[in-house]
């Protein structure tokens, strides 16, 4: 089965040789890039690996995937007519949803003119100016672009544990963010799915009703909330329609950008009776809203821990099985520790007598054999297995470019000991190379789409000052990235996620250095920085004119 799509349709270009901004990535990220740099003046032009547009949402193609923050939000803000033609059918839209609506933009906005696929890049080397960039790709093509733009995902380079006797398996093997474009076809299969991260959460009870047996393997248990997923009436699109600009707004001042209602009052300010009833009808209601129910759940530890135990007695409430219950419930981290799950019927799927759930903390998984999988205690015959393990999260799919900065030095080198950013978006001795919602920025902390918005307007307006002072090189200070760092390290401090492993930390990847990869210190404080350090005429970034304009023709 494949996971590309084998031609291109017509309209969608060809690679130039030559164009101002090179923009990796078609997903929100690039296609924002795209057109805003364009409207902006710029010859920028897109380049994909996929077979079509939609970055995570054209390869996540598994049973189950949807996003996990409401769909009218989980969109672009940046046109208005677009928000208001768009017609979201689910509260939480569902893969070939988004894509659609992904593809919709492109044609919208006559974008695939600016966009090649298929096409993968293999090197970006900076030319000894410091002024451009050429770039290889996998076919042996070479663009020269003044200025290179990453907008290749935060979860794009998808990770298999190297497993010994993996090769050997003579079953089938899939990662939900590889998933074959023509299904996987489960019926009468025992299948055996590692992980139990969003993906695992989200698949597990769909695969349980097609599969003949299911077995979880479980290193670490989540906290997972009901969705509450359902279709939206006309009404409630009525509605959201006629204020989505205050929408917006709210969503601005929101820390992760997204807007819930809430009770606006701390947790521990009510008696625990009150606080189980609006607990409790939080939890009906479905999705992350319930972290938002009360103000201090994610700034008290003691009003963390109430909600954390309240969905532990949650767990407890749905699954039958004593062991299963137990293995079940989180206890070693708190619910804001680590990034939540929402889930269609995730733990009701583990009465069903043909699940069976795997402690692979207590039994780690010592390989694969020829029939399945073995622990240090069992053997498991499996058909089929899904490795839901995740990504080498924020830093991976960026080596996967090979980018080589001043005196030939690769990114993987200059980032041995973590990454380094100035705001996540420019890093010293990379000059001209940005990177769209990666390591040092607030991306998958909010809704990504609107963390996407402000880094690609803010770059846009950098791109046009340089043009306007006539400078041909942006770089990041020293200083100024050691200073950013040094907020991104604080920020973590201060937050729920501190000392708790995660794919946050680089915890997930055997081997990656442990700091924080995203910034935690919230969507709105960001953005005031960013404003601020525009406003000073970009302090941090040291702009100039390297090359003559006679020879910069
Ligand atoms: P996640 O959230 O990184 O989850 C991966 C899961 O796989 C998690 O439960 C891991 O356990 C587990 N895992 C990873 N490696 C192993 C090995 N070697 N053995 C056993 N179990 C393993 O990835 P997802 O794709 O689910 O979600 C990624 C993001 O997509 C998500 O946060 C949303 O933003 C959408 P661990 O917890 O590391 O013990």
């Amino acid at each position: 089965m494949s996971t590309e799509s084998p031609t291109p349709p017509a309209e969608f270009a060809p690679l130039p040789t030559r164009c101002e901004v090179l923009i990796v990535g078609a997903g929100f990220g690039g296609i924002y890039a795209l057109h805003r740099l364009r409207g902006l003046g710029f010859d920028a032009h897109v380049v994909e690996a996929g077979g079509g547009v939609g970055g995570t949402w054209y390869w996540n193609r598994y049973p189950g995937a949807r996003c996990d923050v409401p769909s009218v939000q989980y969109s672009y803000s940046f046109d208005e007519d677009l928000q208001q033609d768009w017609v979201w059918t689910e509260r939480y839209a569902a893969q070939p949803e988004i894509l659609a609506y992904i593809e919709h933009v492109v044609d919208r906005f006559d974008l695939a003119s600016g966009i090649t696929l298929n096409t993968r890049v293999a090197a970006a080397d900076l030319d000894e100016s410091g002024t451009s960039w050429t770039v290889r790709t996998d076919s042996g093509a070479v663009v020269q672009a003044k200025f290179l733009i990453a907008a290749v995902g935060g979860l794009s380079s998808p990770q298999i544990p190297d497993l010994p006797g993996i090769e050997s398996f003579q079953g089938e093997i899939h990662h939900p963010g590889a998933w074959p474009h023509d299904g996987v076809d489960l019926a009468g299969k025992r299948v055996g799915i590692i992980g139990t991260g969003s993906s695992g959460v989200q698949m597990i009870p769909l695969v349980a009703q097609e599969a003949d047996h299911l077995t979880v393997f479980q290193r670490t248990p989540c906290y997972s909330i009901p969705a509450g997923n359902r279709p939206l009436t006309e009404e409630e699109l009525a509605q959201v329609k006629a204020t989505y600009p205050e929408l917006r707004q709210a969503g601005l001042r929101a820390s992760n950008s997204q807007v819930y209602p809430t009770e606006g009052r701390p947790m521990l300010a009510d008696p625990p009776e009150l606080r189980q009833e609006v607990l409790r009808r939080y939890w009906a209601d479905g999705g992350l809203g319930i972290a938002r129910a009360y103000t201090d759940t994610s700034t008290d530890p003691v009003a963390g821990e109430y909600l954390s135990q309240f969905i532990r007695d949650r767990i407890a409430d749905i699954v039958s099985d004593p062991d299963k219950r137990e293995a079940l419930t989180p206890r070693s981290f708190p619910f804001n520790g680590r990034r939540p799950t929402l889930d269609t019927n995730y733990y009701r799927t583990f009465n069903l007598p043909h699940v069976d759930l795997v402690d692979v903390r207590a039994h780690p998984i010592t390989g694969l054999t020829p029939t399945g999988l073995r622990t240090d205690e069992a053997e498991y015959d499996l058909d089929l297995i899904v490795f839901a393990t995740g990504y080498d999260a924020m830093t991976g799919s960026l080596f996967r470019l090979n980018v080589s900065g001043r005196d030939g030095r690769n990114l993987r080198d200059a980032w041995a000991d973590g990454p380094q950013t100035f705001l996540g978006l420019a890093v010293h001795q990379f000059p001209n190379f940005f990177v769209i919602a990666g390591p040092g920025s607030p991306s998958v902390l909010a809704t990504v789409v609107l963390a996407i918005e402000q880094q690609v307007e803010w770059l846009g307006d950098l791109l046009v000052h340089a043009r306007t002072v006539g400078a041909d090189s942006i770089e990041a200070t020293p200083d100024a990235q050691e200073d950013w760092m040094h907020e991104v390290r604080t920020a973590y401090e201060k937050s729920a996620f501190n000392g708790v492993d995660s794919w946050y930390v680089g915890a997930n990847i055997p081997g990656k250095p442990r700091v924080i990869l995203p910034y935690a210190g919230g969507a709105t404080t960001y953005r005031a920085v960013c404003d601020e350090v525009a406003a000073q005429g970009y302090r941090g970034l040291r702009l100039a004119s390297v090359v003559q304009p006679s020879t910069n023709a």
